[in-house]
């Protein structure tokens, strides 16, 4: 193929049948280890981590090419007690009001409730930004193709990273979350995504019993 925007995919090595399967094999076994975790611990997380991390993500497949997503990572304690601050009273909203009966009933296995103390105590917060159009250098827009598509392979890629450099990860959706734009400065065409809380988890720390649905139930073989 004779093309000046092309390049040879020089990064491809086969691998032997038996080191294929054994990866996947391995790879299956320590993601099933991977837990939503609401208990952190306030120990410290290296920066370098995280941006590693957040580096994967954007590595993910997406719309075009054109990346629309942003990261902000937070470590600041103020800006973290502004978020819990504002989660919170959304959450109070939901828990009292405005979710439904079969929605609480749903989530009664989970044990969660309108409280959020991991905002504050958990080293770092990341918060997802989906780009829903992008902006030109003159200012106009910029249409962005499958958004919620490419940042949610990209959120998934990020907490297959957390999970792979020792991390626990927390994803939160506190409905709505316009309130991270003002808080953390983002612009119109930025809509918040999901907020991923990343740490240690606490050495206590508890997670609901449950369990994910056998190879038979997800998929089908034709
Ligand atoms: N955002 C709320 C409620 C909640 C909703 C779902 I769907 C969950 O899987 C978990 C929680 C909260 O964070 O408590």
């Amino acid at each position: 193929m004779e093309n000046e925007q092309f390049r040879q995919y020089t990064e491809f090595t086969e691998l032997p049948l038996e080191e294929m399967q054994r990866r996947a094999e391995e790879f299956f076994h320590k993601m099933r280890k991977r837990r939503t975790i609401r208990h952190f611990s306030d120990r410290e997380v290296p920066r370098n981590i995280i941006e590693h991390c957040i580096r994967t993500a954007g590595t993910a497949p997406n719309g075009a090419n054109l990346q629309p997503w942003h990261f902000v990572v937070v470590q600041d304690a103020k800006v973290k007690s502004a978020i819990r601050k504002a989660a919170e009273a959304e959450e109070r909203e939901f828990y009292d009001n405005r979710a439904p009966d079969d929605w609480l009933e749903a989530l009664e296995s989970l044990g969660t409730d309108p409280e959020k103390p991991f905002l504050e105590r958990a080293p770092w917060l990341i918060a997802i930004f989906a780009e829903t159009y992008g902006l030109n250098e003159d200012g106009s827009k910029r249409k962005h193709y499958y958004v919620k598509e490419s940042v949610g392979i990209a959120t998934g890629m990020l907490i297959t990273a957390v999970h792979n450099a020792g991390l626990v990860s927390l994803t939160h959706t506190p409905g709505p979350m316009g309130f991270l734009n003002e808080i953390l400065d983002r612009p119109e065409n930025e809509k918040p995504f999901l907020l991923l809380v990343v740490g240690y988890p606490e050495e206590d720390a508890q997670v609901p019993d449950i369990s994910k649905k056998p190879l038979d139930e997800i998929a089908t073989s034709l």
